[in-house]
């Protein structure tokens, strides 16, 4: 299995040039100019390490899990135990069977909405979220809460892209029953504080999820120095494969938890009459499950240890400056977000042009941002504005892509301006 190229780690700074190496995708150009790839918080390039450990699964070993006695199915299932193992090292997990696979972030989020707090809900009680939550830390409580009669209650934003602690210790009161947050927003790159928000909320007995998307390739998490009792993530902004995720939750609360899909793999035993759930984590794990794409995830936690997390975090906050101090220099450019903790996400936009052309014109000069709402209307709402343009970054990502990013809004200002 091919090992990143080694980096420099000393005084935690990248050999960012060296680890491009490890991204075949970015060695392209686009229209003519070198791909400058900043559309990260959406999904993130994968190295080589990752694509290997894929084809190597497919190639060797592959077969269907927990199920074969045969040779190649034994060793799917302990590469696929493995990944389990790995990913509860690198949240700082108790134990590895609190990590559930799921298909991503969104279906983390749902299956704590079902099987965890739906039955905890009646008419009247409150989920506590915040102003900045991408739409799958909404949909599902309202779906809940037309379900039970229960409210949402929501912290409210303030304009720089943060929410205030007190908001948010007002607003927990003898209704609220579960508080689900972001710990870093994808639209502004706000980070929360979510260990406080946990320890505010655990005072009063309430149970905190926290949605750590746009979290995981950015920082170190512990899950168990936040005290979370909720965790997840994405996979494919993980440097790994799409359609893997994962639901960190403490054992006592997995146990309690009826399961919300049910199929082959969860059950102990099964009847007609009734059925006998296996033990945690396979009860949530219905059908065959996304196995290649487990073990790519596992490819790819190992990748970021090696790399390290400190280093990338360091990275990623030189050029969110760097970004930041050059598009705040551009005339006409609003820049939305600016929380004094942030990852590395820089949402704009600009009074000559719609976010749409600047992404179009940004596309014909190679530089790849996301326009749009970003699954975060509420957050649009707020800005008065019905999208922004998004650059976002990853631990490949240079300060001369951020140069080809402002040469290339340059551009736009020239052609709309
Ligand atoms: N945000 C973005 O461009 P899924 O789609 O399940 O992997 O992740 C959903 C999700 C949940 N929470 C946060 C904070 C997120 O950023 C995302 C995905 C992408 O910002 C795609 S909309």
């Amino acid at each position: 299995m091919s090992t990143p190229t080694p980096v420099q780690t000393k005084a935690a700074k990248l050999d960012v040039e060296r680890l491009r190496q490890d991204f075949p995708i970015l060695r392209q150009e686009i229209a003519g100019k070198p791909l400058a790839y900043l559309d990260n918080a959406a999904s993130v390039q994968k190295p080589e390490a990752v694509i290997q450990a894929v084809e190597r699964c497919y190639r060797e070993y592959y077969a269907n899990i927990h199920r074969g006695v045969h040779a190649l199915s034994q060793r799917s299932t302990e590469a696929y135990e493995a990944a389990r193992a790995k990913v509860a090292d690198f949240l700082g997990a108790e134990q590895p069977a609190e990590n559930v696979f799921v298909r991503g972030t969104t279906e983390a989020i749902n299956l704590v909405a079902q099987s965890f707090v739906r039955p905890r809900l009646k008419p009247g009680d409150e989920i506590l979220i915040t102003g900045m939550e991408h739409h799958s830390n909404i949909v599902p409580w309202q779906l809940l809460r037309d379900e039970t009669g229960a409210q949402l209650n929501v912290v409210p934003l303030q304009a720089d892209g943060t929410v205030r602690l007190e908001d948010f210790e007002a607003r927990l009161n003898e209704r609220t029953r579960f508080v689900s947050v972001v710990h870093v927003s994808n639209a502004l790159g706000t980070v929360n504080p979510v260990k406080e928000m946990i320890r505010l909320a655990h005072e009063r007995g309430v149970p905190v999820l926290v949605d750590g998307a746009q979290a995981v390739p950015h920082m170190g998490v512990d899950v168990r120095d936040l005290d979370a009792d909720f965790y997840c993530f994405s996979g494919h902004k993980l440097y790994g494969p799409t359609g893997i995720g994962v639901l960190y939750g403490r054992m006592e609360h997995l146990k309690g938890m009826r399961p919300y899909q049910g199929g082959g793999d969860m059950i102990r035993y099964v009847t007609f009459e009734k059925t006998d759930f296996a033990e945690v984590p396979q009860k949530f794990e219905a059908g065959t499950p996304n196995i290649v794409g487990t073990i790519g995830l596992g490819a790819a936690i190992d990748y970021l240890q090696q790399v390290g997390l400190d280093a990338i975090a360091a990275h990623e906050a030189d050029l969110l400056d760097y970004a930041t101090r050059q598009l705040s220099a551009l005339e006409g450019v609003r820049i939305y977000g600016t929380a004094p903790e942030k990852a590395a996400v820089v949402s704009f936009t600009m009074d000559q042009a719609h976010p749409h052309d600047i992404g179009t014109i940004l596309d014909m000069n190679g530089v790849a941002i996301r326009a749009g709402h970003h699954c975060a209307q509420p957050v649009m709402d707020f800005y008065g504005v019905a999208a922004t343009a998004r650059a976002s970054f990853g631990l490949y990502n240079t300060h001369a892509e951020v140069d080809a990013l402002v040469a290339a809004l340059d551009k736009v200002r020239e052609l709309f301006g």
